[in-house]
């Protein structure tokens, strides 16, 4: 089959949740499309980061999986089966192989020792359709994903104090409008390098920036005022804040009055944080914080933005919950240009969280436990209510209990966008819990260093084969466009779904309650899914989408224009009142002691994206960032005995890493701070503490308890 495509296609870059907009044009040789800038579109306006500057590249043979991989179990006597090599297969003996796998494993273990875990890069429609495969077809409540591990603290905090979580409640362009902003946890500089313009416009506007970071990252070097916490004391910090303000006489009266509640709560737990107190506990000076309180506090609007820093702590939920409090409390939510807001990190953060991968929702946002929820996409998917299972564990939970033997046990898991070996924390333990299953199946474009692990991998096709919609950090729901024809073996997520609900007996193909593979098709009925809940994508279509740079939920109707502001009217909770929560400040789960006397950190380079499956294979990106290290202070390195570029080994409770020292003063000197892009001896996640936050599941990624030893090597 001869396609012609057009000259150039407008679609979105495959990484991160800015979904910049790009333009692809065929090309000659191995690479079938070159990226070229769109600069029409309003989010990046032509610019683009190295990575998305780079995309083309995975989608060459020799990088990206190509056929479909099985391992042939060779002996299953005594125990567990031992397992041979992997091998190519063709697409009928991988997906029978799964299909009799997961259905032998259904039958012996039950329906939920049958898992699927997703991932927040997803489209919608993948996201949709997984989430009811995992309903209707295995009807399995075991069914998680990775942005569990991202931003599910903040969803959780905005939730239960706006009523709805929406990333960033209003279009980034507001940004620059704003007189004072609070960036908390967030390196954008590398980690959205376009956005970065919207905060450098908010200073030449004459706005205030606070940077609140361990480190002086290269968008604290941004920064009017930059704060430097003890990693885990963000939530000190903003009680102290807010006690600021309460003493100063800084706090709007009449917004609080009218428009939220609970404020005597949090003011009671502002008022036990006094300022030395929390310089203290944050290490931050009382000048630093009464100048950041004086700023914000007197700014006429102001936004509160966390990314990852404050949120994957054990206390991630309830520190959000805190900046959103200062918000509230200086009335700086709910009105042009003030607000709280999270910076989504997956392409499809926000969608991905939406439509029913996530273990207690269905599409739409919708609760699972929430009865007229259940009876609403029951419908839609042509079964009764009964039959949708109830809510199943967090990722966290799911991959530990994999391979683990009774009734909780679960035995068989679908991997579709995730790559745990390096990314999940506890690293190690969750390698040896996807070892231990009796049938792993990884879908992914590359083999990455889970799917080396599967017994059936199949290869899928990617973002400029294939056509589907994302949801960006603004709640703007984009187009991703086909501009190339996919090879011959890859096949798309969709099409795989709907062969397995086929062959495990699910209805279908096409239409209500079955399992169609037309990303369009599948969209129609998504938006009948979310049509109602908080969600809402009933009045968006692929056309709208092209016509109109991308349309904001929710939007419940055709007609309906979309909504990039949210709460300028009412906060989304019953009483359309924003709540305050009711949160005093505790020690992140593992700090340092006599044998573990150091904070460990970690996040993100510029060059490398998440477990780097995918940006380890350009060449331009390993150029630029070729491997892990260990950022220390020179005070620190002094102590330890290192010097900049010598093997260092960082030991905490869960394991052991070796990694180049990298000695800056950009660093407080109690804390390092690795970046987890890498596998193998230097892999950052060998060490994280995977306490989770009691409300969102989310793992303590941010903090733990290490030592440092020299390890006699110099480079
Ligand atoms: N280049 C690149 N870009 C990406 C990604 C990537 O992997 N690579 N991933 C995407 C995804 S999924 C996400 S979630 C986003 C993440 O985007 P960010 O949240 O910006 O990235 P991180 O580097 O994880 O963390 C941000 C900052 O938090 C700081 N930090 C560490 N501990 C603490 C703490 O206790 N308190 C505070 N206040 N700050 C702390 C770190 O020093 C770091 O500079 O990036 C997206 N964009
Ligand atoms: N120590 C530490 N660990 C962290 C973090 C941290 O800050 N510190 N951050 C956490 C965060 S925020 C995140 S989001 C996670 C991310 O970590 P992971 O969940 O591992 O994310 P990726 O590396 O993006 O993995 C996505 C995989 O899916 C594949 N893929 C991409 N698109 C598709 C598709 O459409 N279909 C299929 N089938 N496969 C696809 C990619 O090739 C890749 O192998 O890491 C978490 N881990
Ligand atoms: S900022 Fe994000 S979306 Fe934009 S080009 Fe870079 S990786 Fe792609
Ligand atoms: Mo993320």
């Amino acid at each position: 089959m001869t396609t012609t495509w057009a000259a150039a296609t407008a679609t979105h870059c495959p990484y991160c949740a800015l979904q910049c907009g790009m333009r692809l044009v065929p090309a000659a040789g191995a690479v079938p499309v070159e990226v070229r800038e769109r600069a029409d579109f309003p989010v990046n306006r032509g610019a683009l980061c190295g990575k998305g500057q780079n995309a083309a590249a995975l989608l060459a043979p020799g990088v990206r999986l190509t056929t479909p991989l099985v391992r042939d179990v060779r002996d299953s006597r005594g125990g567990r089966a031992a397992r041979g090599e992997l091998r190519a297969a063709s697409w009928a003996e991988a997906l029978d192989r799964v299909a009799s796998g997961f259905a032998a494993v259904r039958e012996e273990h039950g329906a939920d020792a049958v898992g699927v875990f997703g991932g927040g890069g997803l489209t919608n429609e993948k996201a949709y359709q997984l989430g009811k495969f995992a309903r209707i077809a295995l009807r399995t409540a075991t069914i998680d994903y990775n942005g569990r591990f991202c931003m599910s603290s903040a969803a959780a905090a905005a939730r239960t104090a706006f009523g709805v979580d929406r990333g960033l409640p209003f279009p980034l362009a507001d940004i620059p409008h704003t007189d004072s902003l609070i960036l908390v946890g967030a390196n954008p500089a590398e980690t959205m390098p376009p956005a970065l313009r919207y905060f450098r416009e908010l200073r030449e506007n004459g706005g205030t920036l606070i940077v609140v970071d361990p480190r002086r990252t290269r968008t604290a070097e941004q920064a009017d005022l930059h704060l430097q916490p003890v990693p885990g004391t963000d939530l000190a910090l903003a009680l102290g804040l807010l006690h600021l303000l309460i003493a100063d006489r800084m706090v709007d009266v009449d917004f609080v009055a009218e428009r939220t509640s609970g404020f005597e709560q949090a003011r009671a737990a502002a008022m036990a944080h006094w300022p030395e107190r929390v310089e203290r506990i944050t290490g931050v000076p009382v000048a630093a914080l009464r100048e950041a309180a004086r700023h914000f506090g007197r700014a006429r609007t102001g936004m509160v933005l966390t990314a990852r820093g404050p949120e994957q702590q054990s206390k991630g939920t309830d520190t959000v919950g805190a900046w959103i409090n200062l918000c509230l409390a200086s009335g700086k939510a709910g009105r042009l240009y003030s607000g709280y807001g999270c910076l989504t990190g997956q392409g499809n953060g926000q969608g991905g969280r939406e439509h029913g991968q996530k273990a207690d929702q269905l599409p739409g946002y919708r609760s699972i436990e929430d009865p007229a929820a259940r009876a609403h996409v029951a419908a839609v998917w042509g079964v009764g209510p009964d039959e949708l299972p109830r809510s199943g564990r967090s990722a966290y939970e799911l991959l530990d209990s994999l391979g683990a033997p009774g009734p909780d046990g679960v035995r068989a898991l679908l991997l579709m966008g995730s790559n745990p070996v390096v990314s999940a924390p506890r690293a190690a333990r969750i390698t040896g819990r996807l070892r231990s299953l009796d049938l792993l199946v990884v879908s992914d474009l590359v083999l990455s260093e889970s799917a080396q692990l599967a017994d059936v991998v199949l290869p899928s096709t990617q973002w400029a084969e294939e056509t589907g919609t994302m949801t960006n950090l603004e709640g703007r729901v984009l187009l991703r466009r086909r501009a190339t024809e996919p090879p011959d073996g890859a096949r798309s997520d969709l099409w795989v779904l709907k062969e397995l609900a086929e062959r495990l007996g699910a209805k279908g193909p096409g239409g209500e309650g079955g399992f169609d593979d037309d990303p369009e098709t599948v969209f129609a009925e998504l938006r009948r899914a979310s049509a109602g809940g908080p969600a809402d994508y009933a009045g968006i279509s692929y056309g709208r989408i092209a016509a109109e740079d991308g349309v904001f939920w929710p939007c419940p109707a055709e007609d309906h224009p979309g909504t990039p502001r949210l709460f300028l009217d009412a906060f989304a909770t019953p009483d359309g009142r924003a709540r305050f929560a009711p949160v005093s400040h505790r020690p992140a789960a593992e700090e340092p002691d006599a044998e573990y006397p150091v904070h460990l950190t970690t996040g993100r380079v510029l060059a490398q994206y998440q477990s780097g499956a995918q940006t380890r294979r350009v060449a331009e990106l390993n150029a630029a960032a070729p491997g892990p290290f260990v950022e220390l202070h020179p005070r620190l390195a002094a102590r330890v005995g290192v010097v900049d570029g010598e093997p260092l080994a960082v030991v905490s409770r869960r394991g052991r890493v070796v990694a180049p020292a990298r000695v800056t003063d950009a660093i407080r000197p109690d804390t390092v701070f690795m970046p987890f892009h890498w596998a193998g001896p230097g892999r950052a996640n060998t060490l994280t503490n995977p306490a989770l936050d009691p409300t969102s599941k989310m793992p303590e990624f941010k903090v733990c308890a290490v030592r440092l030893e020299r390890t006699g090597e110099r480079k």
